[in-house]
């Protein structure tokens, strides 16, 4: 029988093992309250909203109440983050003496819940760089590259945990018939060769042109210059969405925009960029905005925004490519422009 996530968590330090199994214990009772669907009563949504403006589903709520009753119960968790609370959380008294800090988004991809798709839930644990006292914001604001861990589960059809403590990526899945974690992927690379990519195509008008680019080219299949036909999904849960990519590779995108220019992008750089580009570049993929890499930015402020392009690393670096390119500032449209792609006449 394949190893245990108990198992495998022998190897890494014990204090990081026991908040990690903290964090695996609350996304299996997550897990269990999104299998029963609407017989859970947890469907539709509260009556107040988060701290983005956001409207909170009654699962968004149990989330995070669940994940922060776990990192309670871990004597080496100082204090944690989550996307829906707007200020940290110190942990009674082990704020004083917790080693570690815990960043997570409890349900990714909540719109989904009622749709019966896929929703996830990410996590990062960072060292506490003032051990000793209760943590405050300036605590978390540390880049991705510090990351110890991090790691999501996403709940699908089956339930998985991909977890990263530094030495490549690992994947679990919950087997409800004994309650326990079962390794099923040692260890998980991003194939390199893709044909897939993700957006959201509805916003292409916003787009920045570098992008804008990628995707025409895409479209432009096997008569355009990447002479090859491209195939598009959009589920609209960033954790399905990578979870996709460590199967069969591809590029998720959620790159700058101008629909709301005061936010380059819709991510977070602490509740999702950070983790997923973490556990992509553990991959073997790379995780960037599109000029600089996702692990080195370090967060203003805890609910930060930042675009994200991350997957296949030549993908990737490919748009990292059309970022650098001169040319890219000229103004759209591009079949009009770029002499390579001047529509067949007709
Ligand atoms: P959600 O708000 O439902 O939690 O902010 C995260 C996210 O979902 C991602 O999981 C997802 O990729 C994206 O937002 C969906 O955005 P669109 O609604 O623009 O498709």
């Amino acid at each position: 029988m394949s190893p245990s996530l108990a198992e495998w968590l022998d190897d890494q330090p014990a204090p990081l093992a026991d908040v990690i199994a903290a964090l695996a214990l609350a996304c299996e009772e997550i897990a269990t309250a999104v299998s029963l669907g609407p017989l859970a009563d947890l469907h539709g949504k509260e009556d107040r909203r988060n701290t983005h403006g956001e409207a909170q589903q009654k699962l968004d709520v149990f989330a995070d109440r669940r994940i922060a009753e776990a990192l309670a119960s871990s004597r080496h968790v100082a204090g944690w983050a989550s996307e829906e609370q707007e200020l940290p959380t110190q942990s009674g008294a082990n704020a004083d003496r917790g080693e570690y800090l815990v960043v997570f988004d409890p349900l990714d991809g909540s719109s989904n819940i009622e749709a019966n798709i896929s929703v996830g839930t990410i996590f990062s644990v960072l060292k506490h760089p003032f051990r000793g006292t209760p943590p405050g914001e300036a605590g978390f604001l540390q880049p991705g590259r510090r990351q110890i861990a991090a790691g999501y589960a996403v709940y699908g059809p089956a339930t998985v945990l991909v977890l990263s403590c530094g030495a490549g990526v690992a994947a679990f899945t919950l087997d409800p018939r004994e309650r326990a974690w079962r390794l099923t992927r040692a260890s998980v690379r991003v194939p390199e060769q893709t044909r897939e990519f993700a957006i959201n195509a509805s916003n292409q008008r916003f787009w920045e042109k570098p992008v804008q680019r990628y995707v025409a080219e895409c479209l432009a299949g096997e008569e355009g210059p990447r002479a090859a036909d491209f195939n598009m999904r959009w589920v609209a849960s960033m954790v399905a969405e990578v979870h996709r990519i460590f199967s069969r590779g591809g590029v998720f995108m959620y790159p700058r925009d101008n629909k709301e220019p005061r936010k380059p992008g819709r991510l977070r750089v602490m509740y999702e960029a950070a983790p997923m580009a973490f556990l992509v570049e553990q991959a073997g993929g790379a995780a960037v905005t599109g000029t600089q890499a996702l692990l080195d930015i370090v967060p203003d402020t805890l609910h930060q925004k930042v675009p994200v392009i991350l997957g296949s690393k030549s993908e990737v670096e490919r748009i990292v490519r059309y970022h650098a390119d001169p040319h890219e500032n000229t103004h759209w449209p591009l079949f009009k422009e770029r002499s390579l792609f001047v529509p067949p006449a007709g």
